[in-house]
């Protein structure tokens, strides 16, 4: 059995206080880690000063990109030894805001998931299809495509601690979510490519996430889909109360 991760992305969201209210909300009540992962990826500013207060609870912080360089000159980049060093424990690459806005490529998203393991991240990797691309019949193409293009060069052993995350970009904060069925094909169609590229055991392993306007109103459904093993969640994650409720249909 895959155990869920359900894992907030708060994007450009919040000042410090905002988010430092958030987590003593939160942080007793987080679900038993045995049973779900919870984790909160923040802006990079904040990440220091959460991970300290997360300390000894089930909350788990991430960040929400990096470079893949261990340090170097590269202004206003994050490196992963940076993020090692303080002891954030995930971090979402490849997100398709990244993708879109700052070219991010599938190369660099391979060799940011490669710096991930190297300093003991885990990697929640992005993909996902535009809505030209679903409408010509070319979702699992690009989805798989990327899937490949992310973990290759990775061991079994890493590929298995990997987490996906299936958002397609048409379902990105706008309301419109793929329905459950629909999630669960391309999150199988995953699954069958990482079998393909890594093996049965690998597949079996790997956790896959849906992100696109997810809810707690619509969690779980999607929580009970055969491939879905957790979610990515923008909006209704920034709120304490609704990121608990999150948290609970995973646990
Ligand atoms: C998709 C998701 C979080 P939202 O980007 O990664 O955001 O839940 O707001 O659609």
């Amino acid at each position: 059995m895959r155990k869920p991760i359900i894992a907030g992305n708060w994007k450009m969201f919040k000042h410090l206080s905002d988010a430092v209210e958030f987590v003593e909300a939160v942080k007793s009540s987080i679900p038993n880690k045995e049973k779900v992962d919870s984790v909160i990826c923040a802006p990079a500013l904040f990440l220091p000063t959460l991970v300290e207060q997360a300390k000894g609870s089930n909350l788990a912080i991430g960040a929400q990109t990096m470079h893949f360089e261990k340090e170097g000159a590269f202004t206003g980049e994050v490196s992963p030894s940076q993020l090692s060093d303080i002891a954030v424990s995930y971090v979402v690459l490849g997100h398709s805001e990244r993708r879109e806005y700052y070219n991010e490529t599938d190369a660099a998203v391979n060799k940011k998931t490669q710096a991930a393991f190297e300093y003991n991240l885990t990697p929640i990797v992005c993909v996902g299809e535009t809505l030209e691309e679903r409408e010509a019949g070319n979702t699992v193409a690009k989805v798989a495509g990327q899937v490949r293009a992310a973990l290759e060069g990775l061991s079994t052993e890493q590929v298995k601690q990997t987490v996906i995350a299936y958002e397609p970009i048409w379902a990105i904060g706008t309301g419109k979510t793929a329905t459950a069925e629909d999630a669960n094909e391309v999150c199988g169609a995953v699954r069958a490519t990482v079998q393909e590229i890594a093996g049965p055991d690998a597949a079996a392993a790997i956790r896959i996430q849906y992100g696109g306007s997810v809810k707690p109103e619509n969690i779980v459904e999607l929580l009970s889909m055969e491939h879905i093993d957790g979610a990515l969640v923008g909006g209704a994650s920034l709120q304490s109360d609704s990121y608990l409720r999150l948290l609970e249909a995973g646990a």
